[in-house]
């Protein structure tokens, strides 16, 4: 049977549930995923050869690893024909063009002139995200939130700088760039003082955000802890979105950062009263933050149900955030957006308002009947109609062209 008669019998069943598939696939298109450069390069960049640093880490040395720009592009590009509808790319300041030696401090739009063309050749938006790792400014573990003074100016400069180039970005391509800021700042061991180190961070960020940008989203994304970092972290969840809220701001919840029992997806709805954005970092956190490839779990679908039930899509934007050396980098990537988008698309194929008037009735053994009859629709042969439609391939078929994408780099790098 082919694609396209699986995709009209499964739109039948859809339809006669209420649902309006064409919809859902136009929703699905309009939303787009903020897909992680540093996924293609283990976080390394192209500023310094520094080693990862900041409590984050990636491990495996899984070969063909794109080692400058051109390759780095390359392999996104490759990347963006596996998948469905256009997105965004989140970019990291160490990610910068230039040959000129400058400090992470004197970053300019200029430096990313070429990122900006490459967008605008490949129909890519751009986001961005200060670099505040991985340097020796960095190296006591602490930025903008030091108790050295010329640490935390150096800091607030290149944040700064970054917002500049995030508005930069907006402007060149007609859509708000989101600038996310996350800082390594924390202890090993348990402070004496939890507060101190907080009202540092509140200062510099109080110099930071003076300056309003009409083209920038801005996003500060909390921690509950890194390696190095397990006792405290100054930019806590508490810290943040009390922070967002007061001064207009917006939180990035990244799916790793919290305790392991709690529920990012539970967040969003409270969250979304008080702030105009919401920024997501979609990860899979195996044990602890370890960044893994974003795989088609209860924990996606949680946060897909409660963006799509409660109608926060057109507030958020959605990013991924995972670094696997381990496997063949463009699959990382693939799967991670593949993934993201059928969770969506699943979403997205609920009889909405029936369930939430069954909700209203009060009738909550119907509520359970529905949820759990929809988990079992064939919401795949929806996915696979759109890949068909977009020529992308269809199922496993994206594994033969990263393979074969993966014989034409041998020998090359
Ligand atoms: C670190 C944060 C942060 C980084 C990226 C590289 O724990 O999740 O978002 O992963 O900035
Ligand atoms: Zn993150």
């Amino acid at each position: 049977m082919s694609v396209i008669t699986r995709y009209n019998q499964a739109k039948q069943l859809y339809e006669s549930l209420g649902v309006d598939v064409e919809k859902a696939i136009e929703t699905l298109k309009n939303t787009p995923i903020s897909i992680q450069c540093w996924q293609g390069d283990d976080v390394q960049g192209f500023y310094n050869k520094q080693a990862l640093s900041g409590g984050i880490s990636v491990t495996g040395n899984y070969p063909f690893k794109a080692n400058n720009i051109k390759e780095l592009r390359q392999d996104i590009e490759e990347v963006l024909k596996l998948v469905p509808f256009d997105h965004r790319l989140s970019l990291h300041a160490i990610y910068l063009d230039t040959k000129d030696k400058i400090g992470l401090d004197e970053i300019e739009p200029i430096h990313f002139e070429s990122w900006v063309q490459w967008a605008k050749n490949n129909n890519v938006k751009l986001d961005f995200n200060p670099t505040l790792f991985s340097h020796p400014l960095s190296s006591t573990g602490f930025t903008l939130s030091s108790n050295d003074e010329d640490i935390r100016n150096f800091w607030i400069r290149h944040v700064k700088q970054s917002r500049k180039i995030s508005n930069y970005f907006g402007e060149e391509l007609n859509s708000r760039s989101v600038c996310n800021l996350w800082i390594p700042d924390g202890y090993k061991d348990t402070p004496y003082s939890r507060l101190n180190p907080r009202k540092l961070l509140k200062e510099s960020l109080d110099q930071i955000y003076k300056t309003k940008y009409p083209n920038v989203i801005d996003t500060l994304e909390s921690k509950l802890f890194g390696i190095g970092a397990e006792s405290y972290t100054t930019g806590s969840h508490e810290f943040y979105l009390t922070y967002a809220v007061k001064n207009n701001l917006s939180v990035c919840l990244d799916a790793g950062h919290f305790h392991p029992t709690e529920q990012v997806s539970d967040k969003l709805s409270s969250i979304s009263l008080f702030t105009d954005h919401l920024m997501l970092h979609v990860s899979r956190p195996v044990r602890w933050d370890s960044d893994h490839v974003v795989s088609f779990n209860d924990d996606l679908q949680n946060i897909t149900d409660a963006l799509v039930r409660d109608e926060l899509l057109n507030k958020t934007s959605i990013g991924l955030d995972y670094f696997d050396a381990s496997i063949n980098r463009i699959a990382a990537w693939v799967i991670g957006i593949r993934n993201t988008q059928k969770a969506l698309l699943k979403s997205l194929l609920e009889p909405k308002e029936l369930l939430h008037q069954i909700e209203q009735e009060q009738n909550y053994t119907k509520r359970l009947v529905y949820i759990e009859e929809l988990k079992s629709l064939p919401f795949g042969l929806i996915y696979d109609y759109i890949c068909l439609k977009n020529n992308k391939p269809v199922g496993l078929d994206y594994l033969k062209e990263i393979e074969a994408y993966e014989v034409s780099l041998k020998g090359k790098r």
